[in-house]
């Protein structure tokens, strides 16, 4: 389908997605102004996150970039599989959790599992999902202008020449976007009916799970899990390392960390951490999973559903071998801080180089890839970052936890809501309490959230931040900025900041009341 030269709406661009991926149709869908004959700048091999923004700040400074990407839509997985269906999951879980803790109460109904259907919120955002994707085409063709072929493999047959849809396209550079996939962990069983990951959740669960198992310990295994156990499908988390102790995350706060993983439990889910699943059993279908306890004893789990949360593999092999690029040990392409490969002209960007595997960093690499095309000379450097996730609540750090903290500087000081004193009996203590945590505040004041700033006695310097609650992320995306910024963010600053009352403005607020001692001291 050649759209070049229509101006597709929003409706007819859902349209077309939406009948090209319920047909399984392998007609390209085609946006070359020139007729694909030029040479371009850099082909993006890979639409999504990582390669739209790439090519599109390369078009920005005066460039020539072609996307080619084998789903009809770009923007990738985020919108797909991935981000936006987790959103979407942990909003029903925060809301399915308030039910069920006031069950009867207020103005809540008494709490009806029948009515919170995995299935129901999968099929929600199936049919909305391609209104995303349609956005996505549209703005990159009409606002953006950047060439495309879509629903069209790429074939990469050397550093300057790709095969898509029956063309080869010809570009001075490449740029690899093409992602990750779910990883799945050697266990026997692993692939009957009934596993599934959070690609393969979205596309065919075909029944309504009653139990889980969920098998890992990082992110999407916290998150996915509490979902699955807000709609009151009972949920294991087998994880070998403690949650939230995967080499995926850094910088996590044990105090911050006991608060999410003792919430988890508190709504009964069960967690195994030190445990190993030794075999997925059933005939044809799941019927339990064998796990290895810490103690070494077996223990049978009876389920209808197993959630693989066990990360991400960079999809390196596909574009990997014929161009002879050099892959780590974690499956990524390697690259320098330019994103440049070992191949010259052929930078790879996002997921496909490894973690983190986040939105920024995929985008950001394909701004730094699409800057030094275009004869800037750009490092990107993502060790620092801010980071979240998902439970019933929002959980969001940035800097250093307590822990690291301590290693590296003599005079740590904490301020932490609810505060740290041995004996105090701060579960009566509605706070913090902030927007969306109110309820629970007056009605359950111990679940009303976590907050605890990690500072350095001696420079006044703000090192870390970390949060249980709700709509804080925002705040970390510039709290971020300010704490790594040269200067830093001191108590002082950051104590004199103007708060919005009632939100995550703890920060602010208890900065003030220690910011007029000379000597800091914990609060
Ligand atoms: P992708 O978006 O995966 O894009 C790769 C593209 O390459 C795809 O469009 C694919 O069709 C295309 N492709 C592959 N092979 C070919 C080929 N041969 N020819 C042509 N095209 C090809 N990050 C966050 O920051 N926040 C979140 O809340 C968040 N939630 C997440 C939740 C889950 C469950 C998961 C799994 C990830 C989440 N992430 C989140 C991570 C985020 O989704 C990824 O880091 C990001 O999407 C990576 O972008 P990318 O461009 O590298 O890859
Ligand atoms: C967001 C996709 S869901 S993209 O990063 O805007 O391409």
């Amino acid at each position: 389908m050649d759209i070049t030269n229509g101006h597709l709406n929003l409706s007819e661009w859902t349209q077309v997605i939406e009948v090209t991926l319920e047909t399984g149709s392998t007609e390209p869908i085609v946006n070359l102004p020139n007729g694909g004959a030029d040479v371009y700048d850099a082909i993006f091999v890979g639409g999504g996150a990582g390669g739209r923004f790439g090519a599109a700040y390369l078009k920005a400074m005066g460039g020539r970039p072609l996307i080619i990407d084998s789903w009809p839509f770009l923007g990738g997985s985020c919108p797909h599989q991935a981000c936006v269906p987790h959103h979407l999951f942990s909003d029903v879980a925060a809301e399915l959790d308030l039910w069920r803790w006031f069950s009867g109460q207020l103005f809540f109904p008494e709490w009806d599992p029948s009515r919170a259907s995995i299935r129901d919120i999968i099929k929600l955002f199936r049919q909305g999902r391609s209104s995303a994707h349609a956005f996505m085409n549209w703005q990159t063709k009409e606002q953006l202008e950047v060439d495309y072929v879509l629903n069209a493999p790429a074939r990469v047959v050397d550093a300057t020449t790709v095969e898509a849809a029956g063309h080869r396209f010809k570009g001075r550079n490449l740029v690899l976007g093409v992602g990750a996939r779910p990883s799945r962990p050697a266990i026997p069983g692993i692939d009957k009916r009934g596993v599934y990951d959070f690609a393969t959740l979205i596309e065919e669960l075909d029944y309504e799970p009653t139990t889980c198992v969920v098998i890992g310990g990082g992110k999407t295994a916290l998150e996915y899990g509490s979902f699955f156990h807000a709609t009151g499908c009972q949920t294991t988390i087998i994880s070998r390392s403690p949650l939230m102790r995967t080499r995926s995350l850094h910088h996590v706060d044990e105090g911050l960390r006991s608060y999410v993983v003792n919430g988890m439990r508190q709504r009964g889910i069960n967690i195994l951490e030190g445990a190993q699943p030794v075999e997925v059993l059933g005939s044809d279908r799941v019927s339990g999973v064998l796990v290895k306890l810490p103690d070494g004893r077996l223990s049978q789990l009876i389920t209808d559903f197993v959630f693989i949360g066990a990360g991400e593999v960079p999809n390196a092999r596909e574009v990997g071998a014929v161009l002879g690029l050099e892959v780590g040990s974690r499956g990524e392409v390697v690259v320098d801080d330019h994103m440049r490969t070992n191949v010259p002209g052929v930078y790879a960007i996002g997921d496909l180089i490894g973690p983190p595997m986040e939105m920024f960093k995929a985008r950001k690499c394909g701004v730094t890839a699409a800057r030094n095309i275009m004869g800037d000379s750009v490092a990107f450097d993502f060790s620092e970052y801010p980071d979240f996730l998902h439970t019933t609540y929002e959980v969001t750090w940035v800097g250093l936890s307590e822990e690291e903290a301590r290693e590296s500087f003599e005079d740590v000081i904490i301020i932490q809501m609810p505060p740290y004193v041995e004996g105090l009996d701060t579960d009566v203590l509605p706070l913090p309490c902030a927007d969306r945590t109110m309820l629970f505040a007056f009605a359950k004041p111990e679940l009303s959230g976590f907050q605890k700033l990690v500072i350095d006695g001696q420079s006044r310097r703000i090192l870390g931040a970390h949060h249980v609650g709700y709509g804080a992320k925002d705040a970390f995306q510039y709290l971020d900025y300010l704490i790594h910024r040269p200067q830093g963010l001191s108590i002082d600053d950051l104590g004199w900041m103007n708060e919005l009352f009632l939100n995550p403005e703890h920060f602010i607020q208890l900065s003030r009341l220690r910011a007029g001692r000379s000597h800091l001291v914990h609060l």
